[in-house]
């Protein structure tokens, strides 16, 4: 399916080290240091930064239930004075393998500094600072910039990975599959601008729509935070957000993927995935393919949203609010008259030439996109038409979002959005809300008995293709939701749990987030990376362990264990891939919880 050409080179191309790592931390207020520290896989622990007053624990492994307590020590390298002492508190064995881990709670080390936790033989680094994730929020967001179609990369904003433009995207075919009497096959379109969706080149609607909404919401959630967040992109100099400038680059181009007849091209592609090349070096012709309903419905909902948000910024981005409201309509009523246009590449391929073999996204159901669709456009107009057709597509129960199903954004939004004073928006609103808390409620407390005290990673269904984020890291901002609707703290503790999760409080030990941590994921199934002389850009989540290993014909897998199922290698789509959609969460969760600061 992926075309993967590379072999993993088993460097840590940001280090530069082989079987030692060199501390690389991005910890505010700590200085970067270059300390040598063997690579330790016994302890396991945030490997960012805690918060002075952020509940602090690590994960270490021991041999069996038996096992006493461990000592724990925590040095200062600087004077090699101890600062703190104590004991592991707690035993817990995997749900998925013999392993046995014991917690140690050191909350009460409150002073800022980088350190060293002591086990026996075993050390790891830790840091303590104030806003210990600003760099980490900064920099999920300028991952983003990175992946830009359409225009060069800067050394300015982007140091040494800068590159020159590619995919211009002004010379697109209409693919025979998306031909019309207006556009026939093989005429020329532009559709300049967006993100490349992942490891690849091609830009995908489906998920572009979930990922731009994602980020909306926790714009929406945290205004002021963004109004003062830099990220040091070409736009950082205007009146508007980073986070909105940067999301306006792939809204912009979402609006030329709208057919004249307001249908939505589900796809720009080129027929195969390139290899692992420069975005220069690339030749294949682009295409736009089948109009979809998922894709028409996912952008009348996130065009309906950005029409609300942008418009606070008229003279940044002048007119757009009304065309992407009126694009937006014109959308849904292509949908209506096109109610099950579903994405079957095989199908596609069996009537049309060139045969498409990228990324599918080929969502099935369309209740869940009519519904947010339907509820994104009643709160942009107040039209009681939409209203009904929202309703008339209510979930039946609560579920995370992900690209293939949206409900949960529409009910954000109802939650979020909903006047007071209607009284029966109100009582929708108001269960929608329970819901919420009963879904996150039994999470919150696995993680009490959890050997990562984590509300994810306890159980096999949270383990598959892209888990990392729309499991551990959706589940942290479902958290933050959570706290924001009932004010216990407790769920804003179990949403940091699930970051403490993701920079190396897990079973491999890992980073998950490139350029970040003591063992960060260095080599991501990722053609940008790849393909640059100056190796793995940073702030990108990885997909994270998945037992599907739906690649395990081009990489080898030491383990299916659940959580351990994940390999540090470019050629593993299925475990180490990077994508649009998964850092949106990361974006959420890291500027959320950065903001609550
Ligand atoms: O994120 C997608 C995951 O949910 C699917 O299981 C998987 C297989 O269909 O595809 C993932 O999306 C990939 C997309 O199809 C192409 N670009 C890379 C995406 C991340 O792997």
């Amino acid at each position: 399916m992926f075309v993967f050409l590379r072999k993993n080179k088993y460097i840590c191309k940001q280090n530069d080290i082989t079987g030692m790592k060199k501390i690389f931390s991005f910890c505010v207020g700590c200085v970067m240091s270059t300390i040598m520290l063997a690579q330790n896989d016994v302890l396991k622990v945030n490997q960012v930064g805690f918060e002075p007053e952020a509940e602090k624990t690590a994960s270490i492994e021991v041999a069996s239930v038996d096992a006493k307590p461990q000592t724990v020590t925590i040095i200062n390298p600087a004077t090699g004075k101890a600062v703190w002492k104590g004991k592991t508190s707690r035993t817990a064995k995997s749900p998925f393998s013999d392993k046995v881990r014991q917690i140690v709670d050191f909350s009460s080390l409150t002073t800022e500094g980088r350190y060293q936790l002591v086990v026996g033989e075993n050390k790891a680094e830790i840091c303590v600072s104030k806003h210990s994730l600003t760099p980490l929020s900064v920099a999920a967001i300028k991952a983003f910039y990175y992946q830009r179609a359409s225009m060069p990369i800067e050394a300015q904003y982007a140091g040494k990975w800068a590159r020159p433009a590619a995919h211009m995207d002004t010379n697109v075919q209409v693919h025979p599959s998306a031909a019309t009497a207006e556009r026939p096959a093989g005429t020329v379109i532009s559709s300049s601008w967006g993100w490349y969706d992942a490891g690849d080149y091609n830009k995908y609607i489906v998920n572009s729509g979930y990922t731009v909404a994602v980020m909306m919401n926790v714009y929406e959630q945290n205004k002021d935070y963004y109004k003062s967040l830099n990220v040091n992109i070409p736009e950082s100099k205007n009146n508007a957000p980073d986070l909105l400038d940067e999301i306006y680059y792939n809204l912009k181009w979402m609006l030329t993927m709208q057919d004249t007849d307001g249908g939505l091209y589900h796809k720009l592609t080129t027929p195969n995935f390139e290899s692992f090349i420069a975005p220069s070096e690339c030749k294949q012709q682009r295409y736009v393919v089948k109009k979809t309903t998922a894709a028409t419905l996912d952008f009348a909902a996130c065009m309906a949203m950005a029409s609300r948000i942008y418009k606070e910024y008229e003279s940044e981005f002048p007119g757009f609010s009304a065309q992407a409201l009126a694009q937006a309509e014109k959308a849904f009523a292509w949908a209506k008259a096109h109610p099950n246009e579903e994405y079957d590449q095989n199908k596609m391929n069996a009537s049309f030439d060139p045969d498409v073999v990228t990324g599918a996204y080929d969502d099935k159901v369309f209740d869940d996109e009519f519904y947010w669709a339907a509820t994104e456009l009643y709160f942009a107009t107040g039209k009681n038409d939409y209203r009904d057709e929202a309703l008339s597509k209510k979930p039946s129960a609560y579920s995370p979002a992900s690209w293939g199903n949206v409900a949960e954004l529409g009910m954000l939004s109802w939650m979020n959005l909903t006047d007071e004073n209607s009284i029966s928006d109100k009582s929708i609103a108001d269960g929608y809300k329970e819901w919420l808390i009963e879904y996150v409620k039994p999470y919150a407390e696995a993680a009490e008995t959890s050997c990562f005290l984590s509300p994810a990673g306890n159980s096999p269904k949270d383990f598959f293709w892209g888990c990392n984020a729309e499991g551990c890291c959706w589940r942290g901002v479902q958290m933050l939701y959570a706290f924001k609707l009932t004010g216990d703290a407790n769920y804003k503790l179990n949403a940091q749990r699930c970051m403490n999760y993701l920079l190396g409080q897990n079973a491999t030990g890992y980073c998950y987030v490139t350029g970040f941590g003591t063992k960060p994921s260095c080599h991501p199934h990722h053609r940008l990376s790849e393909s640059n002389p100056n190796g793995t850009l940073p702030g990108f989540l990885v997909g994270g362990p998945n037992p599907g290993q739906q690649d395990k014909d081009y990489v080898e897998y030491t383990t299916r264990i659940p959580d351990e199922s994940y390999i540090d290698n470019s050629g593993s789509y299925a475990s180490n891939e990077i994508a649009i959609n998964w850092n949106a969460t990361l974006v959420a969760l890291a500027g959320w919880l950065d903001a609550l600061q």
